[in-house]
């Protein structure tokens, strides 16, 4: 059904291609050239992953994995068996998550709303593109891209971590785990204060935002504001993403070896050493 409002915002126009020819909505969802884009490369990329799969060892969702080529491959088109499913189905998602992002512009257009949403999501394809496209282009070849199973990107993931010793001591890595945990904490307070600012009793009636910043001045002496929290909010989110971009492209193609032994410079500063 629609909702009360929804027929006042169906408006035409703000598409970025196609003008008014995938302009309307089915159900709920607005179309657009990108829905039906980011549709098509969505399914292809779903049935190319099960294709992939019917060829492997296991139908055991935890095990199932499509690989990239092998390292030797480079950067060359592979057969499919050998990792060309890994390539096809990189390229449908990248064209899935772009038309997304896409999408979401269209609407924002539509809206007449500011682009922060494309924006945000954007920071997580830069991540996605970083570990399966710039990082294997730098290194010289696709097999450096994560494979696409459950377990087996968790040992990806732990084998990479290791491969530089103790990943933990990747600086860019510390400041992306800082951002995603600080989002974290970010996200807990306001929606504690949200939640009790607003779900009050029944009948009573609900406080306003002044109560949220009194909380705050009476607890820390600041309040961040109702706006503020959510510039923070985004701003942590978005630099969490790119600095985990960073903290994997930085490892290989700039820096190889230990990363504890990185921090050397550090140790032989001569104050104290
Ligand atoms: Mg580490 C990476 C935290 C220990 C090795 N590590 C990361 C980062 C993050 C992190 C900062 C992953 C998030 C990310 O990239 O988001 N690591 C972290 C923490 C610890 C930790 C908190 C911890 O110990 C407490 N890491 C270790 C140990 C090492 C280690 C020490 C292993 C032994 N870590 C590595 C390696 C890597 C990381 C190697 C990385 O490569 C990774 C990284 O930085 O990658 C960039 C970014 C977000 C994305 C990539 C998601 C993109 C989503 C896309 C665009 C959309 C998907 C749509 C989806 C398919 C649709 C679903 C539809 C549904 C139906 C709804
Ligand atoms: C706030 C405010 C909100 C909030 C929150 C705060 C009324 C409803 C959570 C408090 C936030 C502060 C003090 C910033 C904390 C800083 C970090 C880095 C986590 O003031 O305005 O709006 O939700």
């Amino acid at each position: 059904a629609l909702l009360s409002f929804e027929r006042k915002y169906r408006v035409r126009g703000g598409t970025l291609i196609g003008g008014d020819l995938f302009d309307f909505w089915v159900g709920p969802f607005y179309v657009g050239f990108f829905g039906v884009t980011a549709a098509i490369s969505a399914l292809l990329g779903t049935l190319l992953i099960f294709a992939a799969a019917s060829q492997g060892p296991t139908w055991n969702p935890w095990l199932i994995s499509i690989d990239p080529p092998p390292i030797e491959a480079g950067l060359a088109a592979a057969p499919l068996n050998a990792g060309g499913y890994w390539q096809i189905i990189t390229v449908c998602a990248l064209i899935a998550f772009g038309s997304w992002a896409l999408r979401q512009v269209e609407i924002c257009r539509k809206l007449g709303m500011g682009y922060h949403v494309p924006i945000a999501f954007s920071f997580a394809i830069l991540a996605y593109a970083t570990l399966v496209v710039f990082r294997p282009l730098w290194l010289g070849a696709w097999g450096h891209g994560f494979p696409y199973g459950i377990f087996s990107h968790l040992d990806w993931v732990s084998n990479i971590g290791y491969q530089y010793v103790n990943f933990h001591y990747n600086p860019l890595h510390m400041v992306a785990i800082t951002f995603f945990f600080t989002t974290n904490l970010a996200l807990a307070l306001h929606g504690a204060l949200v939640l009790s600012a607003v779900n009050v009793p029944k009948g009573e009636e609900v406080k306003s935002p002044e109560y949220e910043d009194t909380f705050f001045r009476d607890f820390i002496g600041y309040s961040i504001g109702t706006i503020g929290i959510h510039r923070l909010g985004l701003l942590l989110a978005l630099n969490a993403g790119f600095w985990s971009a960073a903290c994997i492209i930085i490892s290989g193609p700039l820096f190889v070896g230990s990363w504890p032994d990185w921090w050397d410079w550090w140790r032989t500063i001569p104050v104290w050493s």
